[in-house]
């Protein structure tokens, strides 16, 4: 064992590989069906290429067409009901505090509402009947998607991509003979109050509306072409062009959502504002643009893992053989495609990523396209730090100040509390109110979860300026509900929380063991914070005397970890959520080195759930198996998560274009297996004595994944992790840190302090 200071930046172990990571999806035909289709986004629009020749379909989203507007959704007044509700549950009464609990205490109203696709471009060739040599491909790393093909003995290109600086689509399709291209195009939604005009120098404008009292959206398109003798023509409802060489669309789209709580805005003055500026730009100045910010963010991370026979077949072909083939490279396609799915769907500036993140074209989604934080809004993050795209975070932490302003008036209305609660769902509105069944739609701690994500955040940037202004407040407050929530069990005198459920399993309660986990989590990150920013002190103080009576982690009759306060886990209950897991992935309340009795005893309830599940179940558990350091059972998992949907009985999968099944297309699987990858290889969430990040290097690295490398893994304590590993053994590491500190290098059996210091990357060997 041996550390080198290097000078100078860090080497990138992946590239002495000499191997490219693995980074496209591609097809030899055109998608047949929306699952097919391949996405491109820029945190405002979504686009799902569809890559048809002769008429090739992009349908796009926009971020704030959703139906509904602002509203409140708390139920005035409804803490009245809350002490009864409280006696009957802990009287064993749990039909009766259901039944009470959805006259008075739900969400008014009743459910919350569903993000809407917004409109399809389609560009039709003219005089094109049937092509050969067809080939679509989605290029991860530059951000864009590209078909060729030929007909008539006329080779066409095209090319689409989401431009997040110009804010943008673009489709390009060109003709490898002068003047021969000939097209139209034309835009579409499938709204029912849309008109659509055309106007002078290629323009199509799409208007449209929702409904009568909520969004109204405009869609803006330019049409131009190159070529000596290209004509541009506006017809009634479309655009044609002819005699070119090269035509391109650039579109926009707006609605009239000023904020989450205001209507008003101008689409209009919007997409007109935002397509001039754009149009100014010739192709490839969009283009490169586009391909440096996207690069930007993909660049920092790759994964690579060995290239074989079967990873040179097309995706689909690829994703059919995977359990049977050797392609272990996959799994880092995977990784990859997890992260170009979150530049896509979660910058700064946009809505969060959703259920399907931006990709939406049904009017009725499943689950409503919505966000819902018992689990899937959480897991589309979880890639987001350890892949280095911390920035992508920032989508939620937005949302996160808005839902604070929403939950406080549900702290008060429900439960008479300061602070704030956002409950298992949420929407463009900033619904935080319980929703759907008191059965499974109270339950207080998604709220908590994701204030933890800012805290989360601050641990990978060691960012104190973002922990004092934008975390800070949020934590404290989040903490300050539960702080002030919290009740005694009159049977074992700890503090639980009531009522609840654990989700979606077996009704409302008192004291599910994920409630206590998130909040016991929540505290003493607060704890943490409160010191590290030196305020609020006082308070801090009194969640330390809170900590140590929340109701404890319990190990159940059948080895299991209790789901519950009692001991009633039905040891054949497989369900897809393992919500009182929840403290070993994502938090850390259950550890091999803190707790390894509670350790053993939640790995048991995972043996219980089974390896077969939907697929963000499936997604969750590859964590859970990175953290029990068992690589190859993450394995099993990740080869029963990526095949095609209906391959494993009663198991989600893949669709061909390798969106995640539930089934249906549900996003958060996709996230789940790009942060599983991830956590396989690199774990950071435990720290030693003194209080110094442990950077355990290939903690769960399965037998099949015998060589490979990574570059840019992000740990906790701000360090940048690139290694290398031969025969499953770890030949070299190195270790950078933006700012400077001490980790512990753990490897294998090995284990080293190290000091990194800002800007001198550390190999260790
Ligand atoms: C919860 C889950 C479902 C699905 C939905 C969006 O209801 O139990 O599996 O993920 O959310």
């Amino acid at each position: 064992m041996r550390s080198v200071w290097l000078l100078g930046c860090a080497l990138g172990v992946s590239m002495a590989l000499g191997e490219a990571s693995d980074c496209r999806l591609w097809y030899r035909r055109p998608a047949a069906n929306w699952t097919e289709a391949l996405p491109v986004g820029n945190g405002h629009m979504g686009a799902m290429v569809f890559g048809g020749a002769p008429e090739c379909r992009i349908q796009f989203n926009e971020h704030t067409v959703w139906t509904g507007f602002p509203r409140s959704y708390a139920h005035t007044n409804a803490v009245a009901a809350l002490p009864e509700i409280r006696r009957l549950l802990f009287a064993g009464k749990q039909r009766e505090a259901e039944e009470l609990a959805m006259r008075d205490f739900m969400s008014v109203p009743l459910r919350q509402e569903k993000y809407q696709p917004c409109g399809d471009l389609f560009v039709a060739l003219d005089g094109v009947a049937s092509v050969t040599d067809y080939e679509r491909q989605l290029g991860l790393a530059e951000g864009v998607h590209a078909v060729t093909f030929s007909a008539g003995g006329v080779r066409y290109t095209q090319e689409t991509f989401a431009s997040h600086p110009a804010k943008v689509l673009v489709h390009r399709v060109a003709a490898d003979r002068p003047g021969a291209l000939a097209c139209t195009v034309r835009l579409t939604s499938p709204h029912k109050e849309v008109s659509v005009r055309t106007g002078p120098d290629g323009k199509i404008v799409l208007t449209g509306r929702v409904q009568a009292d909520g969004v109204a959206f405009e869609v803006r398109a330019v049409v131009r072409a190159s070529g000596a003798k290209a004509k541009v023509e506006a017809q009634a409802d479309r655009v044609a062009v002819s005699g070119a060489d090269a035509a391109e669309v650039l579109w926009t789209a707006a609605t009239n959502v000023k904020a989450w709580n205001a209507l008003g805005g101008d689409p209009a003055t919007a997409c007109a504002k935002t397509l001039k500026r754009a149009a100014k730009e010739p192709f490839e100045k969009l283009r490169a643009e586009h391909v440096a910010d996207h690069g930007a963010l993909f660049g920092r991370a790759s994964i690579i893992l060995p290239r074989t026979a079967a990873s040179e077949r097309p995706t689909d072909e690829r994703l059919a053989a995977f359990r049977a083939a050797d392609d272990p490279a996959f799994a880092a396609l995977v990784f990859q495609y997890g992260r170009y799915l979150l530049i896509g769907c979660s910058r700064e500036d946009g809505q969060p990523a959703n259920l399907q993140g931006i990709w939406n074209d049904s009017l009725t989604p499943p689950w409503d396209s919505k966000y819902t934080c018992n689990i899937n809004t959480e897991m589309n993050y979880w890639p987001a730090e350890v892949g280095g795209l911390s920035e992508c975070h920032e989508a939620l932490f937005h949302a996160l100040d808005e839902l604070m302003a929403s939950g406080r008036i549900t702290a008060r209305e429900h439960y008479g509390a300061e602070g704030w609660v956002l409950h298992h769902n949420f929407d463009l509105w900033r619904g935080t109110a319980p929703i759907n069944h008191a059965n499974h739609g109270i339950w207080v701690t998604g709220s908590g979860w994701l204030a933890l994500h800012l805290w989360e955040h601050y641990l990978f940037t060691q960012d104190k300026k973002f922990l004092r202004d934008h975390a800070w407040p949020v934590m404290r407050e989040a903490a300050r509900f539960y702080s002030q929530f919290l009740v005694e069990d009159p049977v074992t005198h700890t503090l639980v929380s009531t009522p609840s459920n654990s989700p979606e399993q077996g009704g409302l309660v008192a004291g599910p063991t994920m409630d206590h986990q998130i909040i016991r989590s929540l505290f003493k990150a607060c704890v943490e914070a409160s010191a590290v920013l030196d305020q609020d002190g006082a308070f801090a103080k009194t969640l330390q005397g809170q900590i140590g009576r929340i109701a404890p982690n319990k190990v159940g009759k059948y080895g299991q970890l209790q789901e519950w306060m009692e001991d009633k886990d039905d040891p054949k209950n497989q369900h897809r959520h393992v919500s009182h897991l929840w403290g070993v992935y994502p938090g850390c309340d259950i550890t091999w080195k803190e707790t390894p009795e509670l350790f053993a005893a939640a790995r048991q309830s995972l043996i219980y759930r089974g390896d077969a599940a939907t697929g963000w179940s499936m997604g969750w558990k590859v964590n859970l198996w990175a953290r029990f350091l068992d690589g190859d059972h993450a394995y099993l998992i990740l080869s029963n998560l990526l095949v095609p949907l209906g391959t494993v009985k009663g198991a989600g999968g893949m669709y061909p274009n390798l969106f995640d099944a539930h089934p249906p297309f549900q996003i958060d699987g996709n996230f789940g297996a790009a942060a599983g990858v991830a956590e396989m290889l690199v774990q950071s969430h435990l720290r030693d004595a003194e209080g110094r990040t442990i950077i355990h290097l290939l903690p769960a690295l399965p037998k099949v994944w015998k060589d490979g490398s990574f570059r840019g893994l992000r740990a906790r304590g701000g360090f940048v992790v690139d290694a290398e590993w031969r025969d499953g053994r770890l030949v070299r590491a190195e270790l950078a840190s933006e700012k400077g500190g001490s980790a512990v290098i753990k490897a294998g059996d090995r284990e080293e302090a190290v000091v990194i210091q800002k800007g001198q990357p550390l190999r260790w060997e």
